[in-house]
């Protein structure tokens, strides 16, 4: 497992759980001065990513870029991939299509969070997620051509009413074989719904693709009471060999919740019986 510190280049965003904003440069520098080798972004669009310096840049602070969000194409535009609205899903898929392409030089897996979008009544949920799944099968196959990770996320329930936990995520997945969609497991949205999120990671194994590793408060790993060492031991056994990505709210500041997510990172995966 290795750490990774979110970005967000976003200002529809703000206030949103991302530990850097806005200036790419000096997020890149602070990353790695916390000592993070990975970072994930949570772009406009797919303009970042196609400047043709960002590769060196991330070679000058020797960063890998982990994941790219795709949540601004809500966050900005409401479009979702279960919308009922046709020209909505097709606005949603192209976007999410364009960074599926421009993530693949990176090697960097692509996330469905919010883009999910939800169900406008509960009575309508199997018919949202039957669109969802109709959008993502394409994107599915897209990003394994492209050699792309795509990943989906559960949400809480004030976010969607679609996927809330991990065993919904499986289910979804499955729907889909043989692509290889894989599940981004946040431990905040977990906390609110998980029964047990030791047990939710071990029931979903080899499913998991990524981790949003943060606290129950949404806060830097350690700054709230979630019960790490279950949750890591869990990880562990189900062979998890992914990243521990930091998607928190930047409190007290962007630096101390980054210093604070690696502390958290080696009290409790690097050093566990210390
Ligand atoms: C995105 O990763 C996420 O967790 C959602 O809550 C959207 O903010
Ligand atoms: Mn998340």
């Amino acid at each position: 497992m290795r750490p990774c510190v979110t970005i967000s280049l976003v200002p529809e965003a703000r206030g949103g759980p991302f530990v850097f904003w806005d200036d790419l440069d000096e997020a890149l520098r602070e990353a790695r001065e916390c000592g993070f080798p990975a970072v994930e972004l949570f772009a406009p669009d797919a303009s970042p990513l196609q400047q043709a310096d960002l590769k060196s840049k991330l070679r000058d602070h020797d960063l890998e870029l982990a994941a790219v969000g795709t949540g601004a194409g809500w966050v900005r535009h409401g479009w979702t991939l279960s919308s009922p609205e046709d020209s909505v899903r097709i606005q949603g898929s192209d976007f999410v299509k364009s960074l599926i392409e421009a993530a693949a030089p990176f090697g960097a897996a692509v996330i469905i969070g919010s883009m999910q979008g939800k169900s406008p009544s509960p009575g309508e949920r199997a018919d949202a997620l039957g669109r969802l799944r109709d959008s993502v099968a394409p994107l599915a196959e897209m990003a394994e051509k492209s050699g792309v990770s795509l990943l989906i996320e559960p949400l809480n329930r004030y976010e969607t009413n679609l996927l809330n936990t991990l065993a919904q995520g499986v289910v979804f997945v499955d729907s889909l074989k043989p692509s290889k969609l894989r599940l981004l497991a946040d431990l905040f949205h977990m906390n609110i719904e998980e029964t047990d999120c030791a047990a939710a990671f071990r029931a979903a194994g080899d499913a998991v693709g990524h981790v949003h590793f943060v606290d129950s408060n949404r806060r830097a790993a350690g700054f709230g009471h979630l019960k790490f060492p279950p949750v890591v031991e869990a990880l562990r056994e189900i062979g998890y060999d992914g990243y521990l990505s930091a998607e928190a709210i930047p409190l007290p500041s962007p630096r101390e919740a980054a210093s604070q997510t690696m502390r958290a990172f080696q009290q409790y995966v690097e050093q566990p019986s210390a």
